[in-house]
């Protein structure tokens, strides 16, 4: 009687044990067949009643029948734990053949993208590119470039002043005067880099822009080199029919002055919207360095002679890309920044 039931509890949990799907579903069936209040501890709790020789063979049985149930919960447990980590592999498969996600790629900003054509003509012509501070004493901004106390653009209105003495550069100059009171000549660098003035914003005006200013310093240097190495660096810039002509101006750095306009790009000299009919566009200021200027940074002007010119950079951008507003190259409209990759 007692065997029988013994065996039905077994069969009974073995039977529904297949049927379990999940781990809280085991653990159930646990408890409900193993557990204190199930059939099995009941039937056990009253072999005090069977016979002396009766006892020890039920209560073998019974423990039987306990080891087969855990045995098949186990049994079952590693089934399920399989199933699921199976399940959870498939789901979170990954192929590593799939093409990527293509990333949308960034590119320079066009000011960066000419100043470094700039520089690499430069450099390929066989000068240093050479920065500096953009924190700069107006000594070097100044003084030092021969530019008198009551010149106009020492005026508030157009620099940008920290202390009474030190200001943010309103010309890469200083970095070329730092370099010849530390280099003996031959000297052969462009400064490339931000200058900040007190301008309103408009089409052709920024607070700050770029230049590059370049210097050449040796025995014997003369006008005609400085032509020489603008029409260079004009036709590698602009294209190789690009001609250029000086038209005097006055920089107190340097002695004579010009302006140097190249011929229009655009219609190659007839007159276009680009160029304004002209034919010409301005393109830098230049001239031979001023014997003060050599001077006052240890130079012996007796020995030596020099050219010096300045470039601004986001003119020649407007120009190369044919912009119509300086804003533009400052307001990070990611539209307008797009065309340039
Ligand atoms: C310009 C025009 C002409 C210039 C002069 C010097 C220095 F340091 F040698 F004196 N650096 N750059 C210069 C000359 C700059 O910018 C329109």
């Amino acid at each position: 009687m007692i065997r029988e039931q013994l065996e039905k509890i077994k069969n009974q949990a073995l039977s529904e044990l297949i049927s379990a799907e999940n781990e809280a579903a085991l653990e159930e069936l646990r408890v409900k067949v193993l557990g204190k209040k199930s059939e099995l501890s009941s039937v056990l709790r009253g072999m005090g009643q069977l016979s002396a020789e009766e006892r020890p063979v039920v209560g073998a049985l019974a423990n039987e029948v306990r080891a087969a149930v855990e045995n098949a919960l186990a049994e079952r447990r590693e089934i399920i734990m399989k199933k699921i980590g199976d399940a959870k592999l498939a789901a979170e498969r990954i192929d590593v053949t799939m093409p990527g996600k293509a990333q949308r790629r960034g590119n320079r900003h066009p000011l960066g993208i000419v100043e470094y054509e700039m520089a690499e003509i430069f450099r390929t012509m066989g000068f240093d590119i050479v920065e500096g501070p953009e924190v700069e004493y107006d000594y070097y901004n100044f003084q030092a470039l021969n530019i008198p106390e009551n010149h106009p653009a020492r005026d508030t209105q157009d620099t940008f002043y920290i202390t009474d003495n030190i200001l943010l550069r309103s010309q890469t100059s200083g970095v070329q005067v730092h370099v010849m009171e530390q280099t003996p000549p031959p000297i052969r660098i462009v400064s490339p880099g931000r200058v900040y003035r007190s301008d309103a914003v408009d089409a052709t005006h920024s607070p700050n822009f770029h230049q590059m200013e370049g210097l050449v310093i040796d025995k014997g240097i003369t006008m005609g080199d400085l032509r020489g190495q603008l029409l260079m660096f004009a036709q590698r810039m602009f294209g190789e029919d690009t001609k250029i002509r000086f038209r005097p101006h006055h920089f107190p750095f340097t002695e004579p002055s010009a302006e140097v306009d190249i011929s229009c790009f655009a219609c190659g000299g007839k007159g276009c919207r680009i160029c304004k009919g002209e034919g010409w566009i301005e393109i830098l200021g230049c001239g031979m360095v001023h014997p003060n200027v050599l001077q006052m940074s240890g130079i012996d002007p007796e020995i030596y002679t020099g050219f010096a010119f300045g470039v601004g950079i986001e003119r020649v951008t407007l120009f190369r890309y044919a912009i119509d507003d300086m804003r533009l190259l400052y307001e990070n409209d990611v539209r307008f920044l797009r065309q340039f990759r």
